[in-house]
């Protein structure tokens, strides 16, 4: 933060009043020098619980900042962004040293992360990106490549169809509308499978990232397009749904409806190996451990990656048994 404080020169003294006043606490690594990690405190706005990724990620990030020794509090904004605005709110009211948060949809943050560099906190984006034009409203944003997930998951379908001369009709499970995985997964697919237009997208609607969406819009669009050969769901828990669902029709999913789906959780790992789904791009939520690294890289002054880039595999039916028995999530 000391760079932090010379980048900030000329919002003058009277910011930092405010901040003084707003939280009565001093940042991180401020004037003072860093602080001893027990006096740190990091607020975590999370997206909510809507998958099994999403508690996994929940639990790494709370367990690496427990083993850290240093303070976090935690939101669940039950994927709601104006839920997430108010606890980033909060958390600039308390004076937190750093916040972090997994913006549920892209859009929209400028006004609250410019009230959080006025107040001169850092913020961490972790997970899902915004899309302000000012990266100086952020420190770092830690999470995956999305696009290319999307990509490994059309480059599949491209190989299992490649000597298909068949249409091949695919109906696509969208994440969360306006969010940054399902925005860049749905385009990394569409991009991978373009060249050839045996494949059509006959349908494509947001199941919400839940099973429960999964199932429900499986449903509906399986009836309106029995003739599907393929469903490509952004995460496991709407594939997950989607086998229920086709399973309901009297359909065997992974034969007679091919899956594929990302994120590589315990659940889509089995239904993978058990030949449900057909093949898991990997999406790692294990983030906490890199998370406590940026806060204290920030905390000592130091300045952050600007973008972390989380490594990821895909995962085959043979690939999935064999990882399973020490899968950590
Ligand atoms: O794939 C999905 C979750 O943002 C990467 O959010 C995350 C996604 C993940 O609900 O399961």
């Amino acid at each position: 933060m000391k760079k932090k404080f010379l980048g900030l020169a000329a919002a003058g003294a009277m910011l930092l009043t405010l901040a003084g006043c707003a939280g009565g606490g001093t940042s991180a690594g401020s004037s003072e020098g860093p602080k001893p990690a027990d006096q740190l405190v990091v607020g975590f706005s999370q997206v909510g619980s809507e998958s099994g990724w999403r508690t996994a990620n929940t639990t790494d990030i709370q367990a690496a900042f427990k083993d850290a020794g240093i303070e976090l509090k935690f939101s669940d904004a039950q994927q709601k962004q104006e839920n997430q605005i108010k606890a980033i709110r909060s958390y600039i009211q308390q004076g937190v040293d750093v916040i972090a948060f997994s913006p549920v949809v892209e859009t929209g943050w400028d006004a609250v992360l410019n009230e959080a560099k006025a107040a001169n906190i850092p913020v961490v984006l972790t997970d899902r990106a915004v899309d302000s034009a000012d990266d100086s409203l952020y420190e770092s944003f830690l999470g995956s490549d999305f696009v290319e997930e999307g990509k490994k998951a059309g480059e599949w379908v491209l190989e299992e169809y490649k000597d298909s001369t068949e249409p091949v009709k695919i109906i696509q499970l969208e994440g969360t509308t306006g969010a940054a995985p399902a925005i860049d997964r749905a385009e990394g697919f569409a991009d991978a499978i373009k060249g050839d237009d045996k494949f059509e997208v006959v349908a494509s609607q947001t199941g919400d990232f839940t099973r429960a969406g999964g199932k429900q819009v499986t449903e509906a669009l399986l009836k309106s397009n029995p003739d599907a050969n393929l469903i490509y769901a952004h995460n496991d828990d709407m594939a997950l749904g989607a086998i229920e669902a086709i399973e309901a029709a009297g359909l065997k999913p992974g034969v007679d409806i091919k899956i594929v789906s990302v994120d590589a959780v315990k659940d889509g790992m089995q239904a993978l190996a058990d030949g449900k789904i057909n093949f898991i791009v990997e999406c790692s939520p294990l983030l906490g451990k890199q998370l406590v690294d940026i806060v204290n890289q920030i905390n000592e002054g130091e300045t952050p990656e600007k973008r972390i880039i989380t490594e990821e595999t895909t995962f085959t039916k043979d690939q999935a048994a064999e990882a399973l028995p020490t899968r950590q999530y």
